[in-house]
This record gives C-alpha cells, structure tokens and sequence, in this order.
C-alpha cells in the first residue's frame, strides 16, 4: 500500500493559507484538514465555526482576504440594520457568512453533526479536500486573564487580545470524542505525513491535541509530524501568537514554538530569518511568509520535502 495520505492540523488564517497550498500539490482524497473547532461560539442564537469557515472559504475562492475572516464581496446590511435596533455589533458578521451559521445551526438543532453539515457545504462549493472538525462535540476555548475566565471570543475580537493571558483552557475537551475520521487516517498505513500548521500553537492547535486520544494517536502514528513555526524572526505574522507566548513566559521565536511540540514532532520548518535556530527536531528552511498562492504552493511543496 503506498503511503500518500496528509493529514493537516489547522486553525483560521495561516493555517488555511498552507491548507490552500496543500491543496494544490496533494491530490483531494490524499488531504483531510483537521479543524479546531474551540474558537467556536454561539451569538445571536446562531453556531459560528471560525475555523471551519475560513478554511472552507478559503478552499473554495470565497475568503475575504482584506478582512483575513469571512466572506469575499461581503456586504453589511445585517449588522447596520442591527446597530440602528440596540442589537450587539462587537462580532460581525457579513450578510453572506450570515447564511453559512443560519444554515448550519438549523441542520445542528435537526440533529445533524457539524462534520457532516461541514462536508455537505465543502462538497456543493467544490472544495476536493476534506475539512473535518476534531470533534462533533463542542470544545469552547477559555481564556484566563486578571479579571477571570473570559470567552474565546470576547478575549479575542470583543477585547481585541488585549487581556494579559495566565493560562488557557478547552472546556468540554475531556468529554469530547475526537472524530473518528481523524485518528482512522493517523492509524492509517497510507499515512504519509501529518503536518501542523503555521497556526497559533495555544489557541489553534493545542484545542486539538487536548481532545483525548489525539495526542496518543500522532505519537504512534509511525509518519513524520511537522509545523511550520508560525514564528518569523521573533514576530507572529499575524494575531496574539508572540504576545500570548510572552505573556505565557515562554521564549518569543521560532525555536520556542518548537520546544512547546517538544517530541510530538519528528521535523520543524523554520523560516530562512530562523535559519540559526537551535531546535531539537529535524530543521528544515523556506520562506514561510505566505502572500501569494504561488508561496503557497511553494510552502507546501518544501513541507512535503522535507519529510519525504
Ligand atoms: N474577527 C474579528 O476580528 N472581528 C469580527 O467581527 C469577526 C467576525 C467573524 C465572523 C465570522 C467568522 O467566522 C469569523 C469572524 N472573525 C472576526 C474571525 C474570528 O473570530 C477569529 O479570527 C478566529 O476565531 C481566530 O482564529
């Protein structure tokens, strides 16, 4: 049996750009991208997937790339119409990703499960890849601040990551079950590599490894794990990466990222500005910085050789 499965851990926005490359240089039923699912939230009666979205949006063309979230030819006539009745403003959400949650809460309260509300959707834009929450049940990610434990989401877009964070964490991950198409393709013989992306490693992909058996299944999953270090010369490319990692008391750079994963991975991708780093895992270099598709596609390309 030839091994040519990919399996990817992935958060929103960098983590969607190496999906995206991905993509382009893995074959559709050889890629299954690994969602978190704990920047997820209920507002306005509706279930918001952030990550999920950002990934199927960007997989299928419809990313908002000024915004870095939500919808591409977005138009806001919901939350102006909302802000002239007292209703709350602090989250928006653009009148053609408010399709997306209406229709996803409605298929949720029918009892359906978010990985197959999530395959159906990914299926009719056309996107080849699957996007696979880590888990059908919900995980809220917590964050602990001087004033107490606040949402994921007030911390991150009611509080723009303004809060000192203490500590973090997954509410409801103990009772999760990890979805089984996820640790299937890790006990996989196809498995060819498992790669973890430029995400943030608190917020993004640590909610993944808390969903038991996770952990277990990428230490004995016999293939190569890699991350990319979301790290470049010290600074996040974008969102709370370096301020969370000092304020966690950890080292800010790319070699302190690595030594979070410590030996759950067997190989790290550094960026050429990391080059010196000392780090314990098999190093690789590329230019990590993603602005086109072509460094996209570039990005992945260098992920897959250097595990091969
Ligand atoms: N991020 C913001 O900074 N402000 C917003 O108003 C906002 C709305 C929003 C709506 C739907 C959605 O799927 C994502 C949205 N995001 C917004 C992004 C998101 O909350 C974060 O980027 C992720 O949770 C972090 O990965």
């Amino acid at each position: 049996m030839s091994r040519d499965l990919i399996v990817a851990l992935s958060g929103g926005i960098g983590g969607a750009k190496l999906a995206l490359g991905l993509s382009h240089v893995v074959a559709p039923e050889n890629l299954l991208i690994i969602a978190n699912t704990g920047d997820d939230f209920e507002h306005l009666g509706l279930s918001i997937s952030p990550d999920i979205d950002t990934l199927a949006y960007t997989l299928a063309g419809l990313d908002n790339q000024v915004l870095g979230w939500g919808r591409r030819d977005e138009t806001w006539s919901f939350m102006e119409t909302l802000e002239t009745i007292g209703g709350p403003t602090w989250f928006r959400l653009g009148d053609r990703d408010l399709a997306l949650h209406v229709e996803r809460t409605r298929r949720l309260k029918a009892g359906e499960a978010l990985s197959s509300i999530t395959a159906d959707v990914a299926r009719r834009w056309g996107i080849g890849p699957r996007i696979v929450p880590m888990s059908d049940d919900p995980v809220r990610t917590k964050v602990l601040a001087e004033a107490g434990w606040l949402d994921f989401q007030d911390y991150f877009v009611g509080q723009q990551c303004r809060p000192v964070v203490r500590q973090l964490a997954f509410e409801g991950a103990a009772q999760a079950r990890a979805h089984p198409d996820m640790i299937a393709a890790l006990a996989s013989p196809r498995l060819k590599a498992v790669v973890i992306c430029p995400s943030n490693p608190f917020i993004s992909v640590e909610p993944i490894l808390a969903v038991p058996g996770v952990r277990a299944a990428l230490a004995g999953c016999g293939a190569p794990v890699i991350a990319v270090s979301p790290i470049i010369g010290g600074k996040a490319v974008k969102g709370p990466t370096a301020k969370m990692m000092a304020e966690l008391g950890l080292e800010v750079s790319a070699a302190g990222v690595a030594a979070r994963y410590g030996a759950l991975l067997t190989h790290y991708m550094l960026d050429h500005q990391d080059a010196g780093a000392t780090i314990a895992q098999t190093a690789s270099v590329a230019q990590t910085m993603m602005r086109t598709l072509d460094d996209k596609i570039a990005l992945a390309r260098a992920v897959l050789d250097a595990v091969a």
